[in-house]
């Protein structure tokens, strides 16, 4: 008996329309709705992203989409078959779980979005996974990180080295600045090692670019009245802009996708911020669907499914 895997692409998962924001802020929060001033704060931000509203819908489908053809291109046709699962929208994580049961799959490989591992993050839906594949009767192996996989820290050179491009002349004096979502600082009494993933897979990418003016900065802290780490990308930039940093790369390394956290903290919020203290910020073309980051997560499912990790 020769049944697929199941392959569950994990990501964010954004809102249908703007009408859908108020449910999906309120899933966030886990429960709690949004204050009428919150709503309307996330409202304008969603707003003002170009490229669309909510492009992550879209991006996560052409990955799905994509993976699904780098699967069956390596492991013939049939061989997997992907389901999405998204951890804040429709279909969520349990949906996509429930609907490899009903098709009658046995065994499942999961993986996330984003390639460095936290408890908060990537362990959030591995473990909303792990129990609904358990409630349904499917074995189920989660991929926790594939930060240094060479095929992602290639994906990821190529469109340092591109980005650089843009600065003519003024590339040499370029800083290359790697970001990622913050957390909330008591990841780090956990043990947890986002933190230094994010920072292995920057240093690997600045020595795959021969990039060495480069830093790493966190992004799109929550306001949880709690200590988030920093150094927020904002106060990062006030740092270089005193220190005489004219140009900067921005390039993320936790998102792999167009979304609200790049096309607005990035591009709107970041780039108006160092403009006023006269910083050109550029920032790298997100990986969306790219093949070689294909090739990295088709090789992630592919080596857990096999048992070699
Ligand atoms: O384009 C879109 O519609 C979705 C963009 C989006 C991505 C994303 C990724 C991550 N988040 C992570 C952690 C947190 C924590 C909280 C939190 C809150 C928000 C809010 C919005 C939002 N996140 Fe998000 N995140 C995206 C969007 N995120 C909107 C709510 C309003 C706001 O703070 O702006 C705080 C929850 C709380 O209040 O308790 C924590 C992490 C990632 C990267 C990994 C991943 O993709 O899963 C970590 C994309």
């Amino acid at each position: 008996d020769k049944r697929p895997i199941g392959v569950l692409v994990m990501s964010y998962g954004t809102p249908e329309s703007l009408d859908g924001i108020e449910a999906y802020y309120t899933h966030i929060r886990r429960g709690h709705p949004p204050t009428a001033e919150q709503l309307e704060d996330l409202t304008s931000r969603y707003k003002a992203i170009v490229g669309g509203v909510f492009p992550l819908r879209e991006n996560t489908n052409s990955q799905a989409a994509a993976l699904q053809r780098k699967l069956d291109e390596l492991a013939g046709k049939g061989a997997y078959v992907c389901y999405q699962g998204l951890k804040h929208a429709a279909p969520f994580i349990e949906d996509g779980i429930a609907a490899m049961a009903a098709d009658g799959i046995q065994e499942a490989v999961g993986l996330v979005l984003t390639p460095q591992y936290s408890s908060m993050s990537v362990g959030g839906y591995l473990k909303r996974a792990q129990e609904e594949a358990d409630k349904q009767g499917i074995s189920f192996q989660g991929v926790k990180e594939y930060h240094l996989h060479p095929k992602l820290i290639e994906a990821l050179s190529r469109r340092v080295t591109e980005g650089l491009e843009k600065f003519g002349e003024a590339r040499a004096d370029t800083l290359v600045l790697f970001s990622a979502h913050s957390l909330p600082a008591k990841i780090l009494e956990m043990n947890d090692p986002y933190a230094d993933q994010l920072l292995a897979t920057s240093a690997a990418i600045a020595a795959a670019a021969g990039v060495d003016k480069w830093q790493f900065t966190w992004q799109s802290a929550g306001q949880t009245g709690q200590p988030w780490l920093g150094p927020d990308i904002l106060e990062t930039l006030e740092k270089l802009a005193s220190e005489g940093v004219r140009s900067v790369l921005a390039t993320p390394v936790g998102f792999v996708s167009d979304h609200l956290e790049v096309l607005y903290d990035l591009d709107i919020e970041a780039r108006n911020f160092a403009e006023e203290r006269h910083i050109r910020l550029e920032r790298i073309r997100m990986l969306n669907d790219d093949p070689h980051y294909m090739a990295a997560l088709a090789d992630s499912v592919m080596g857990l499914a096999n048992g070699r990790n």
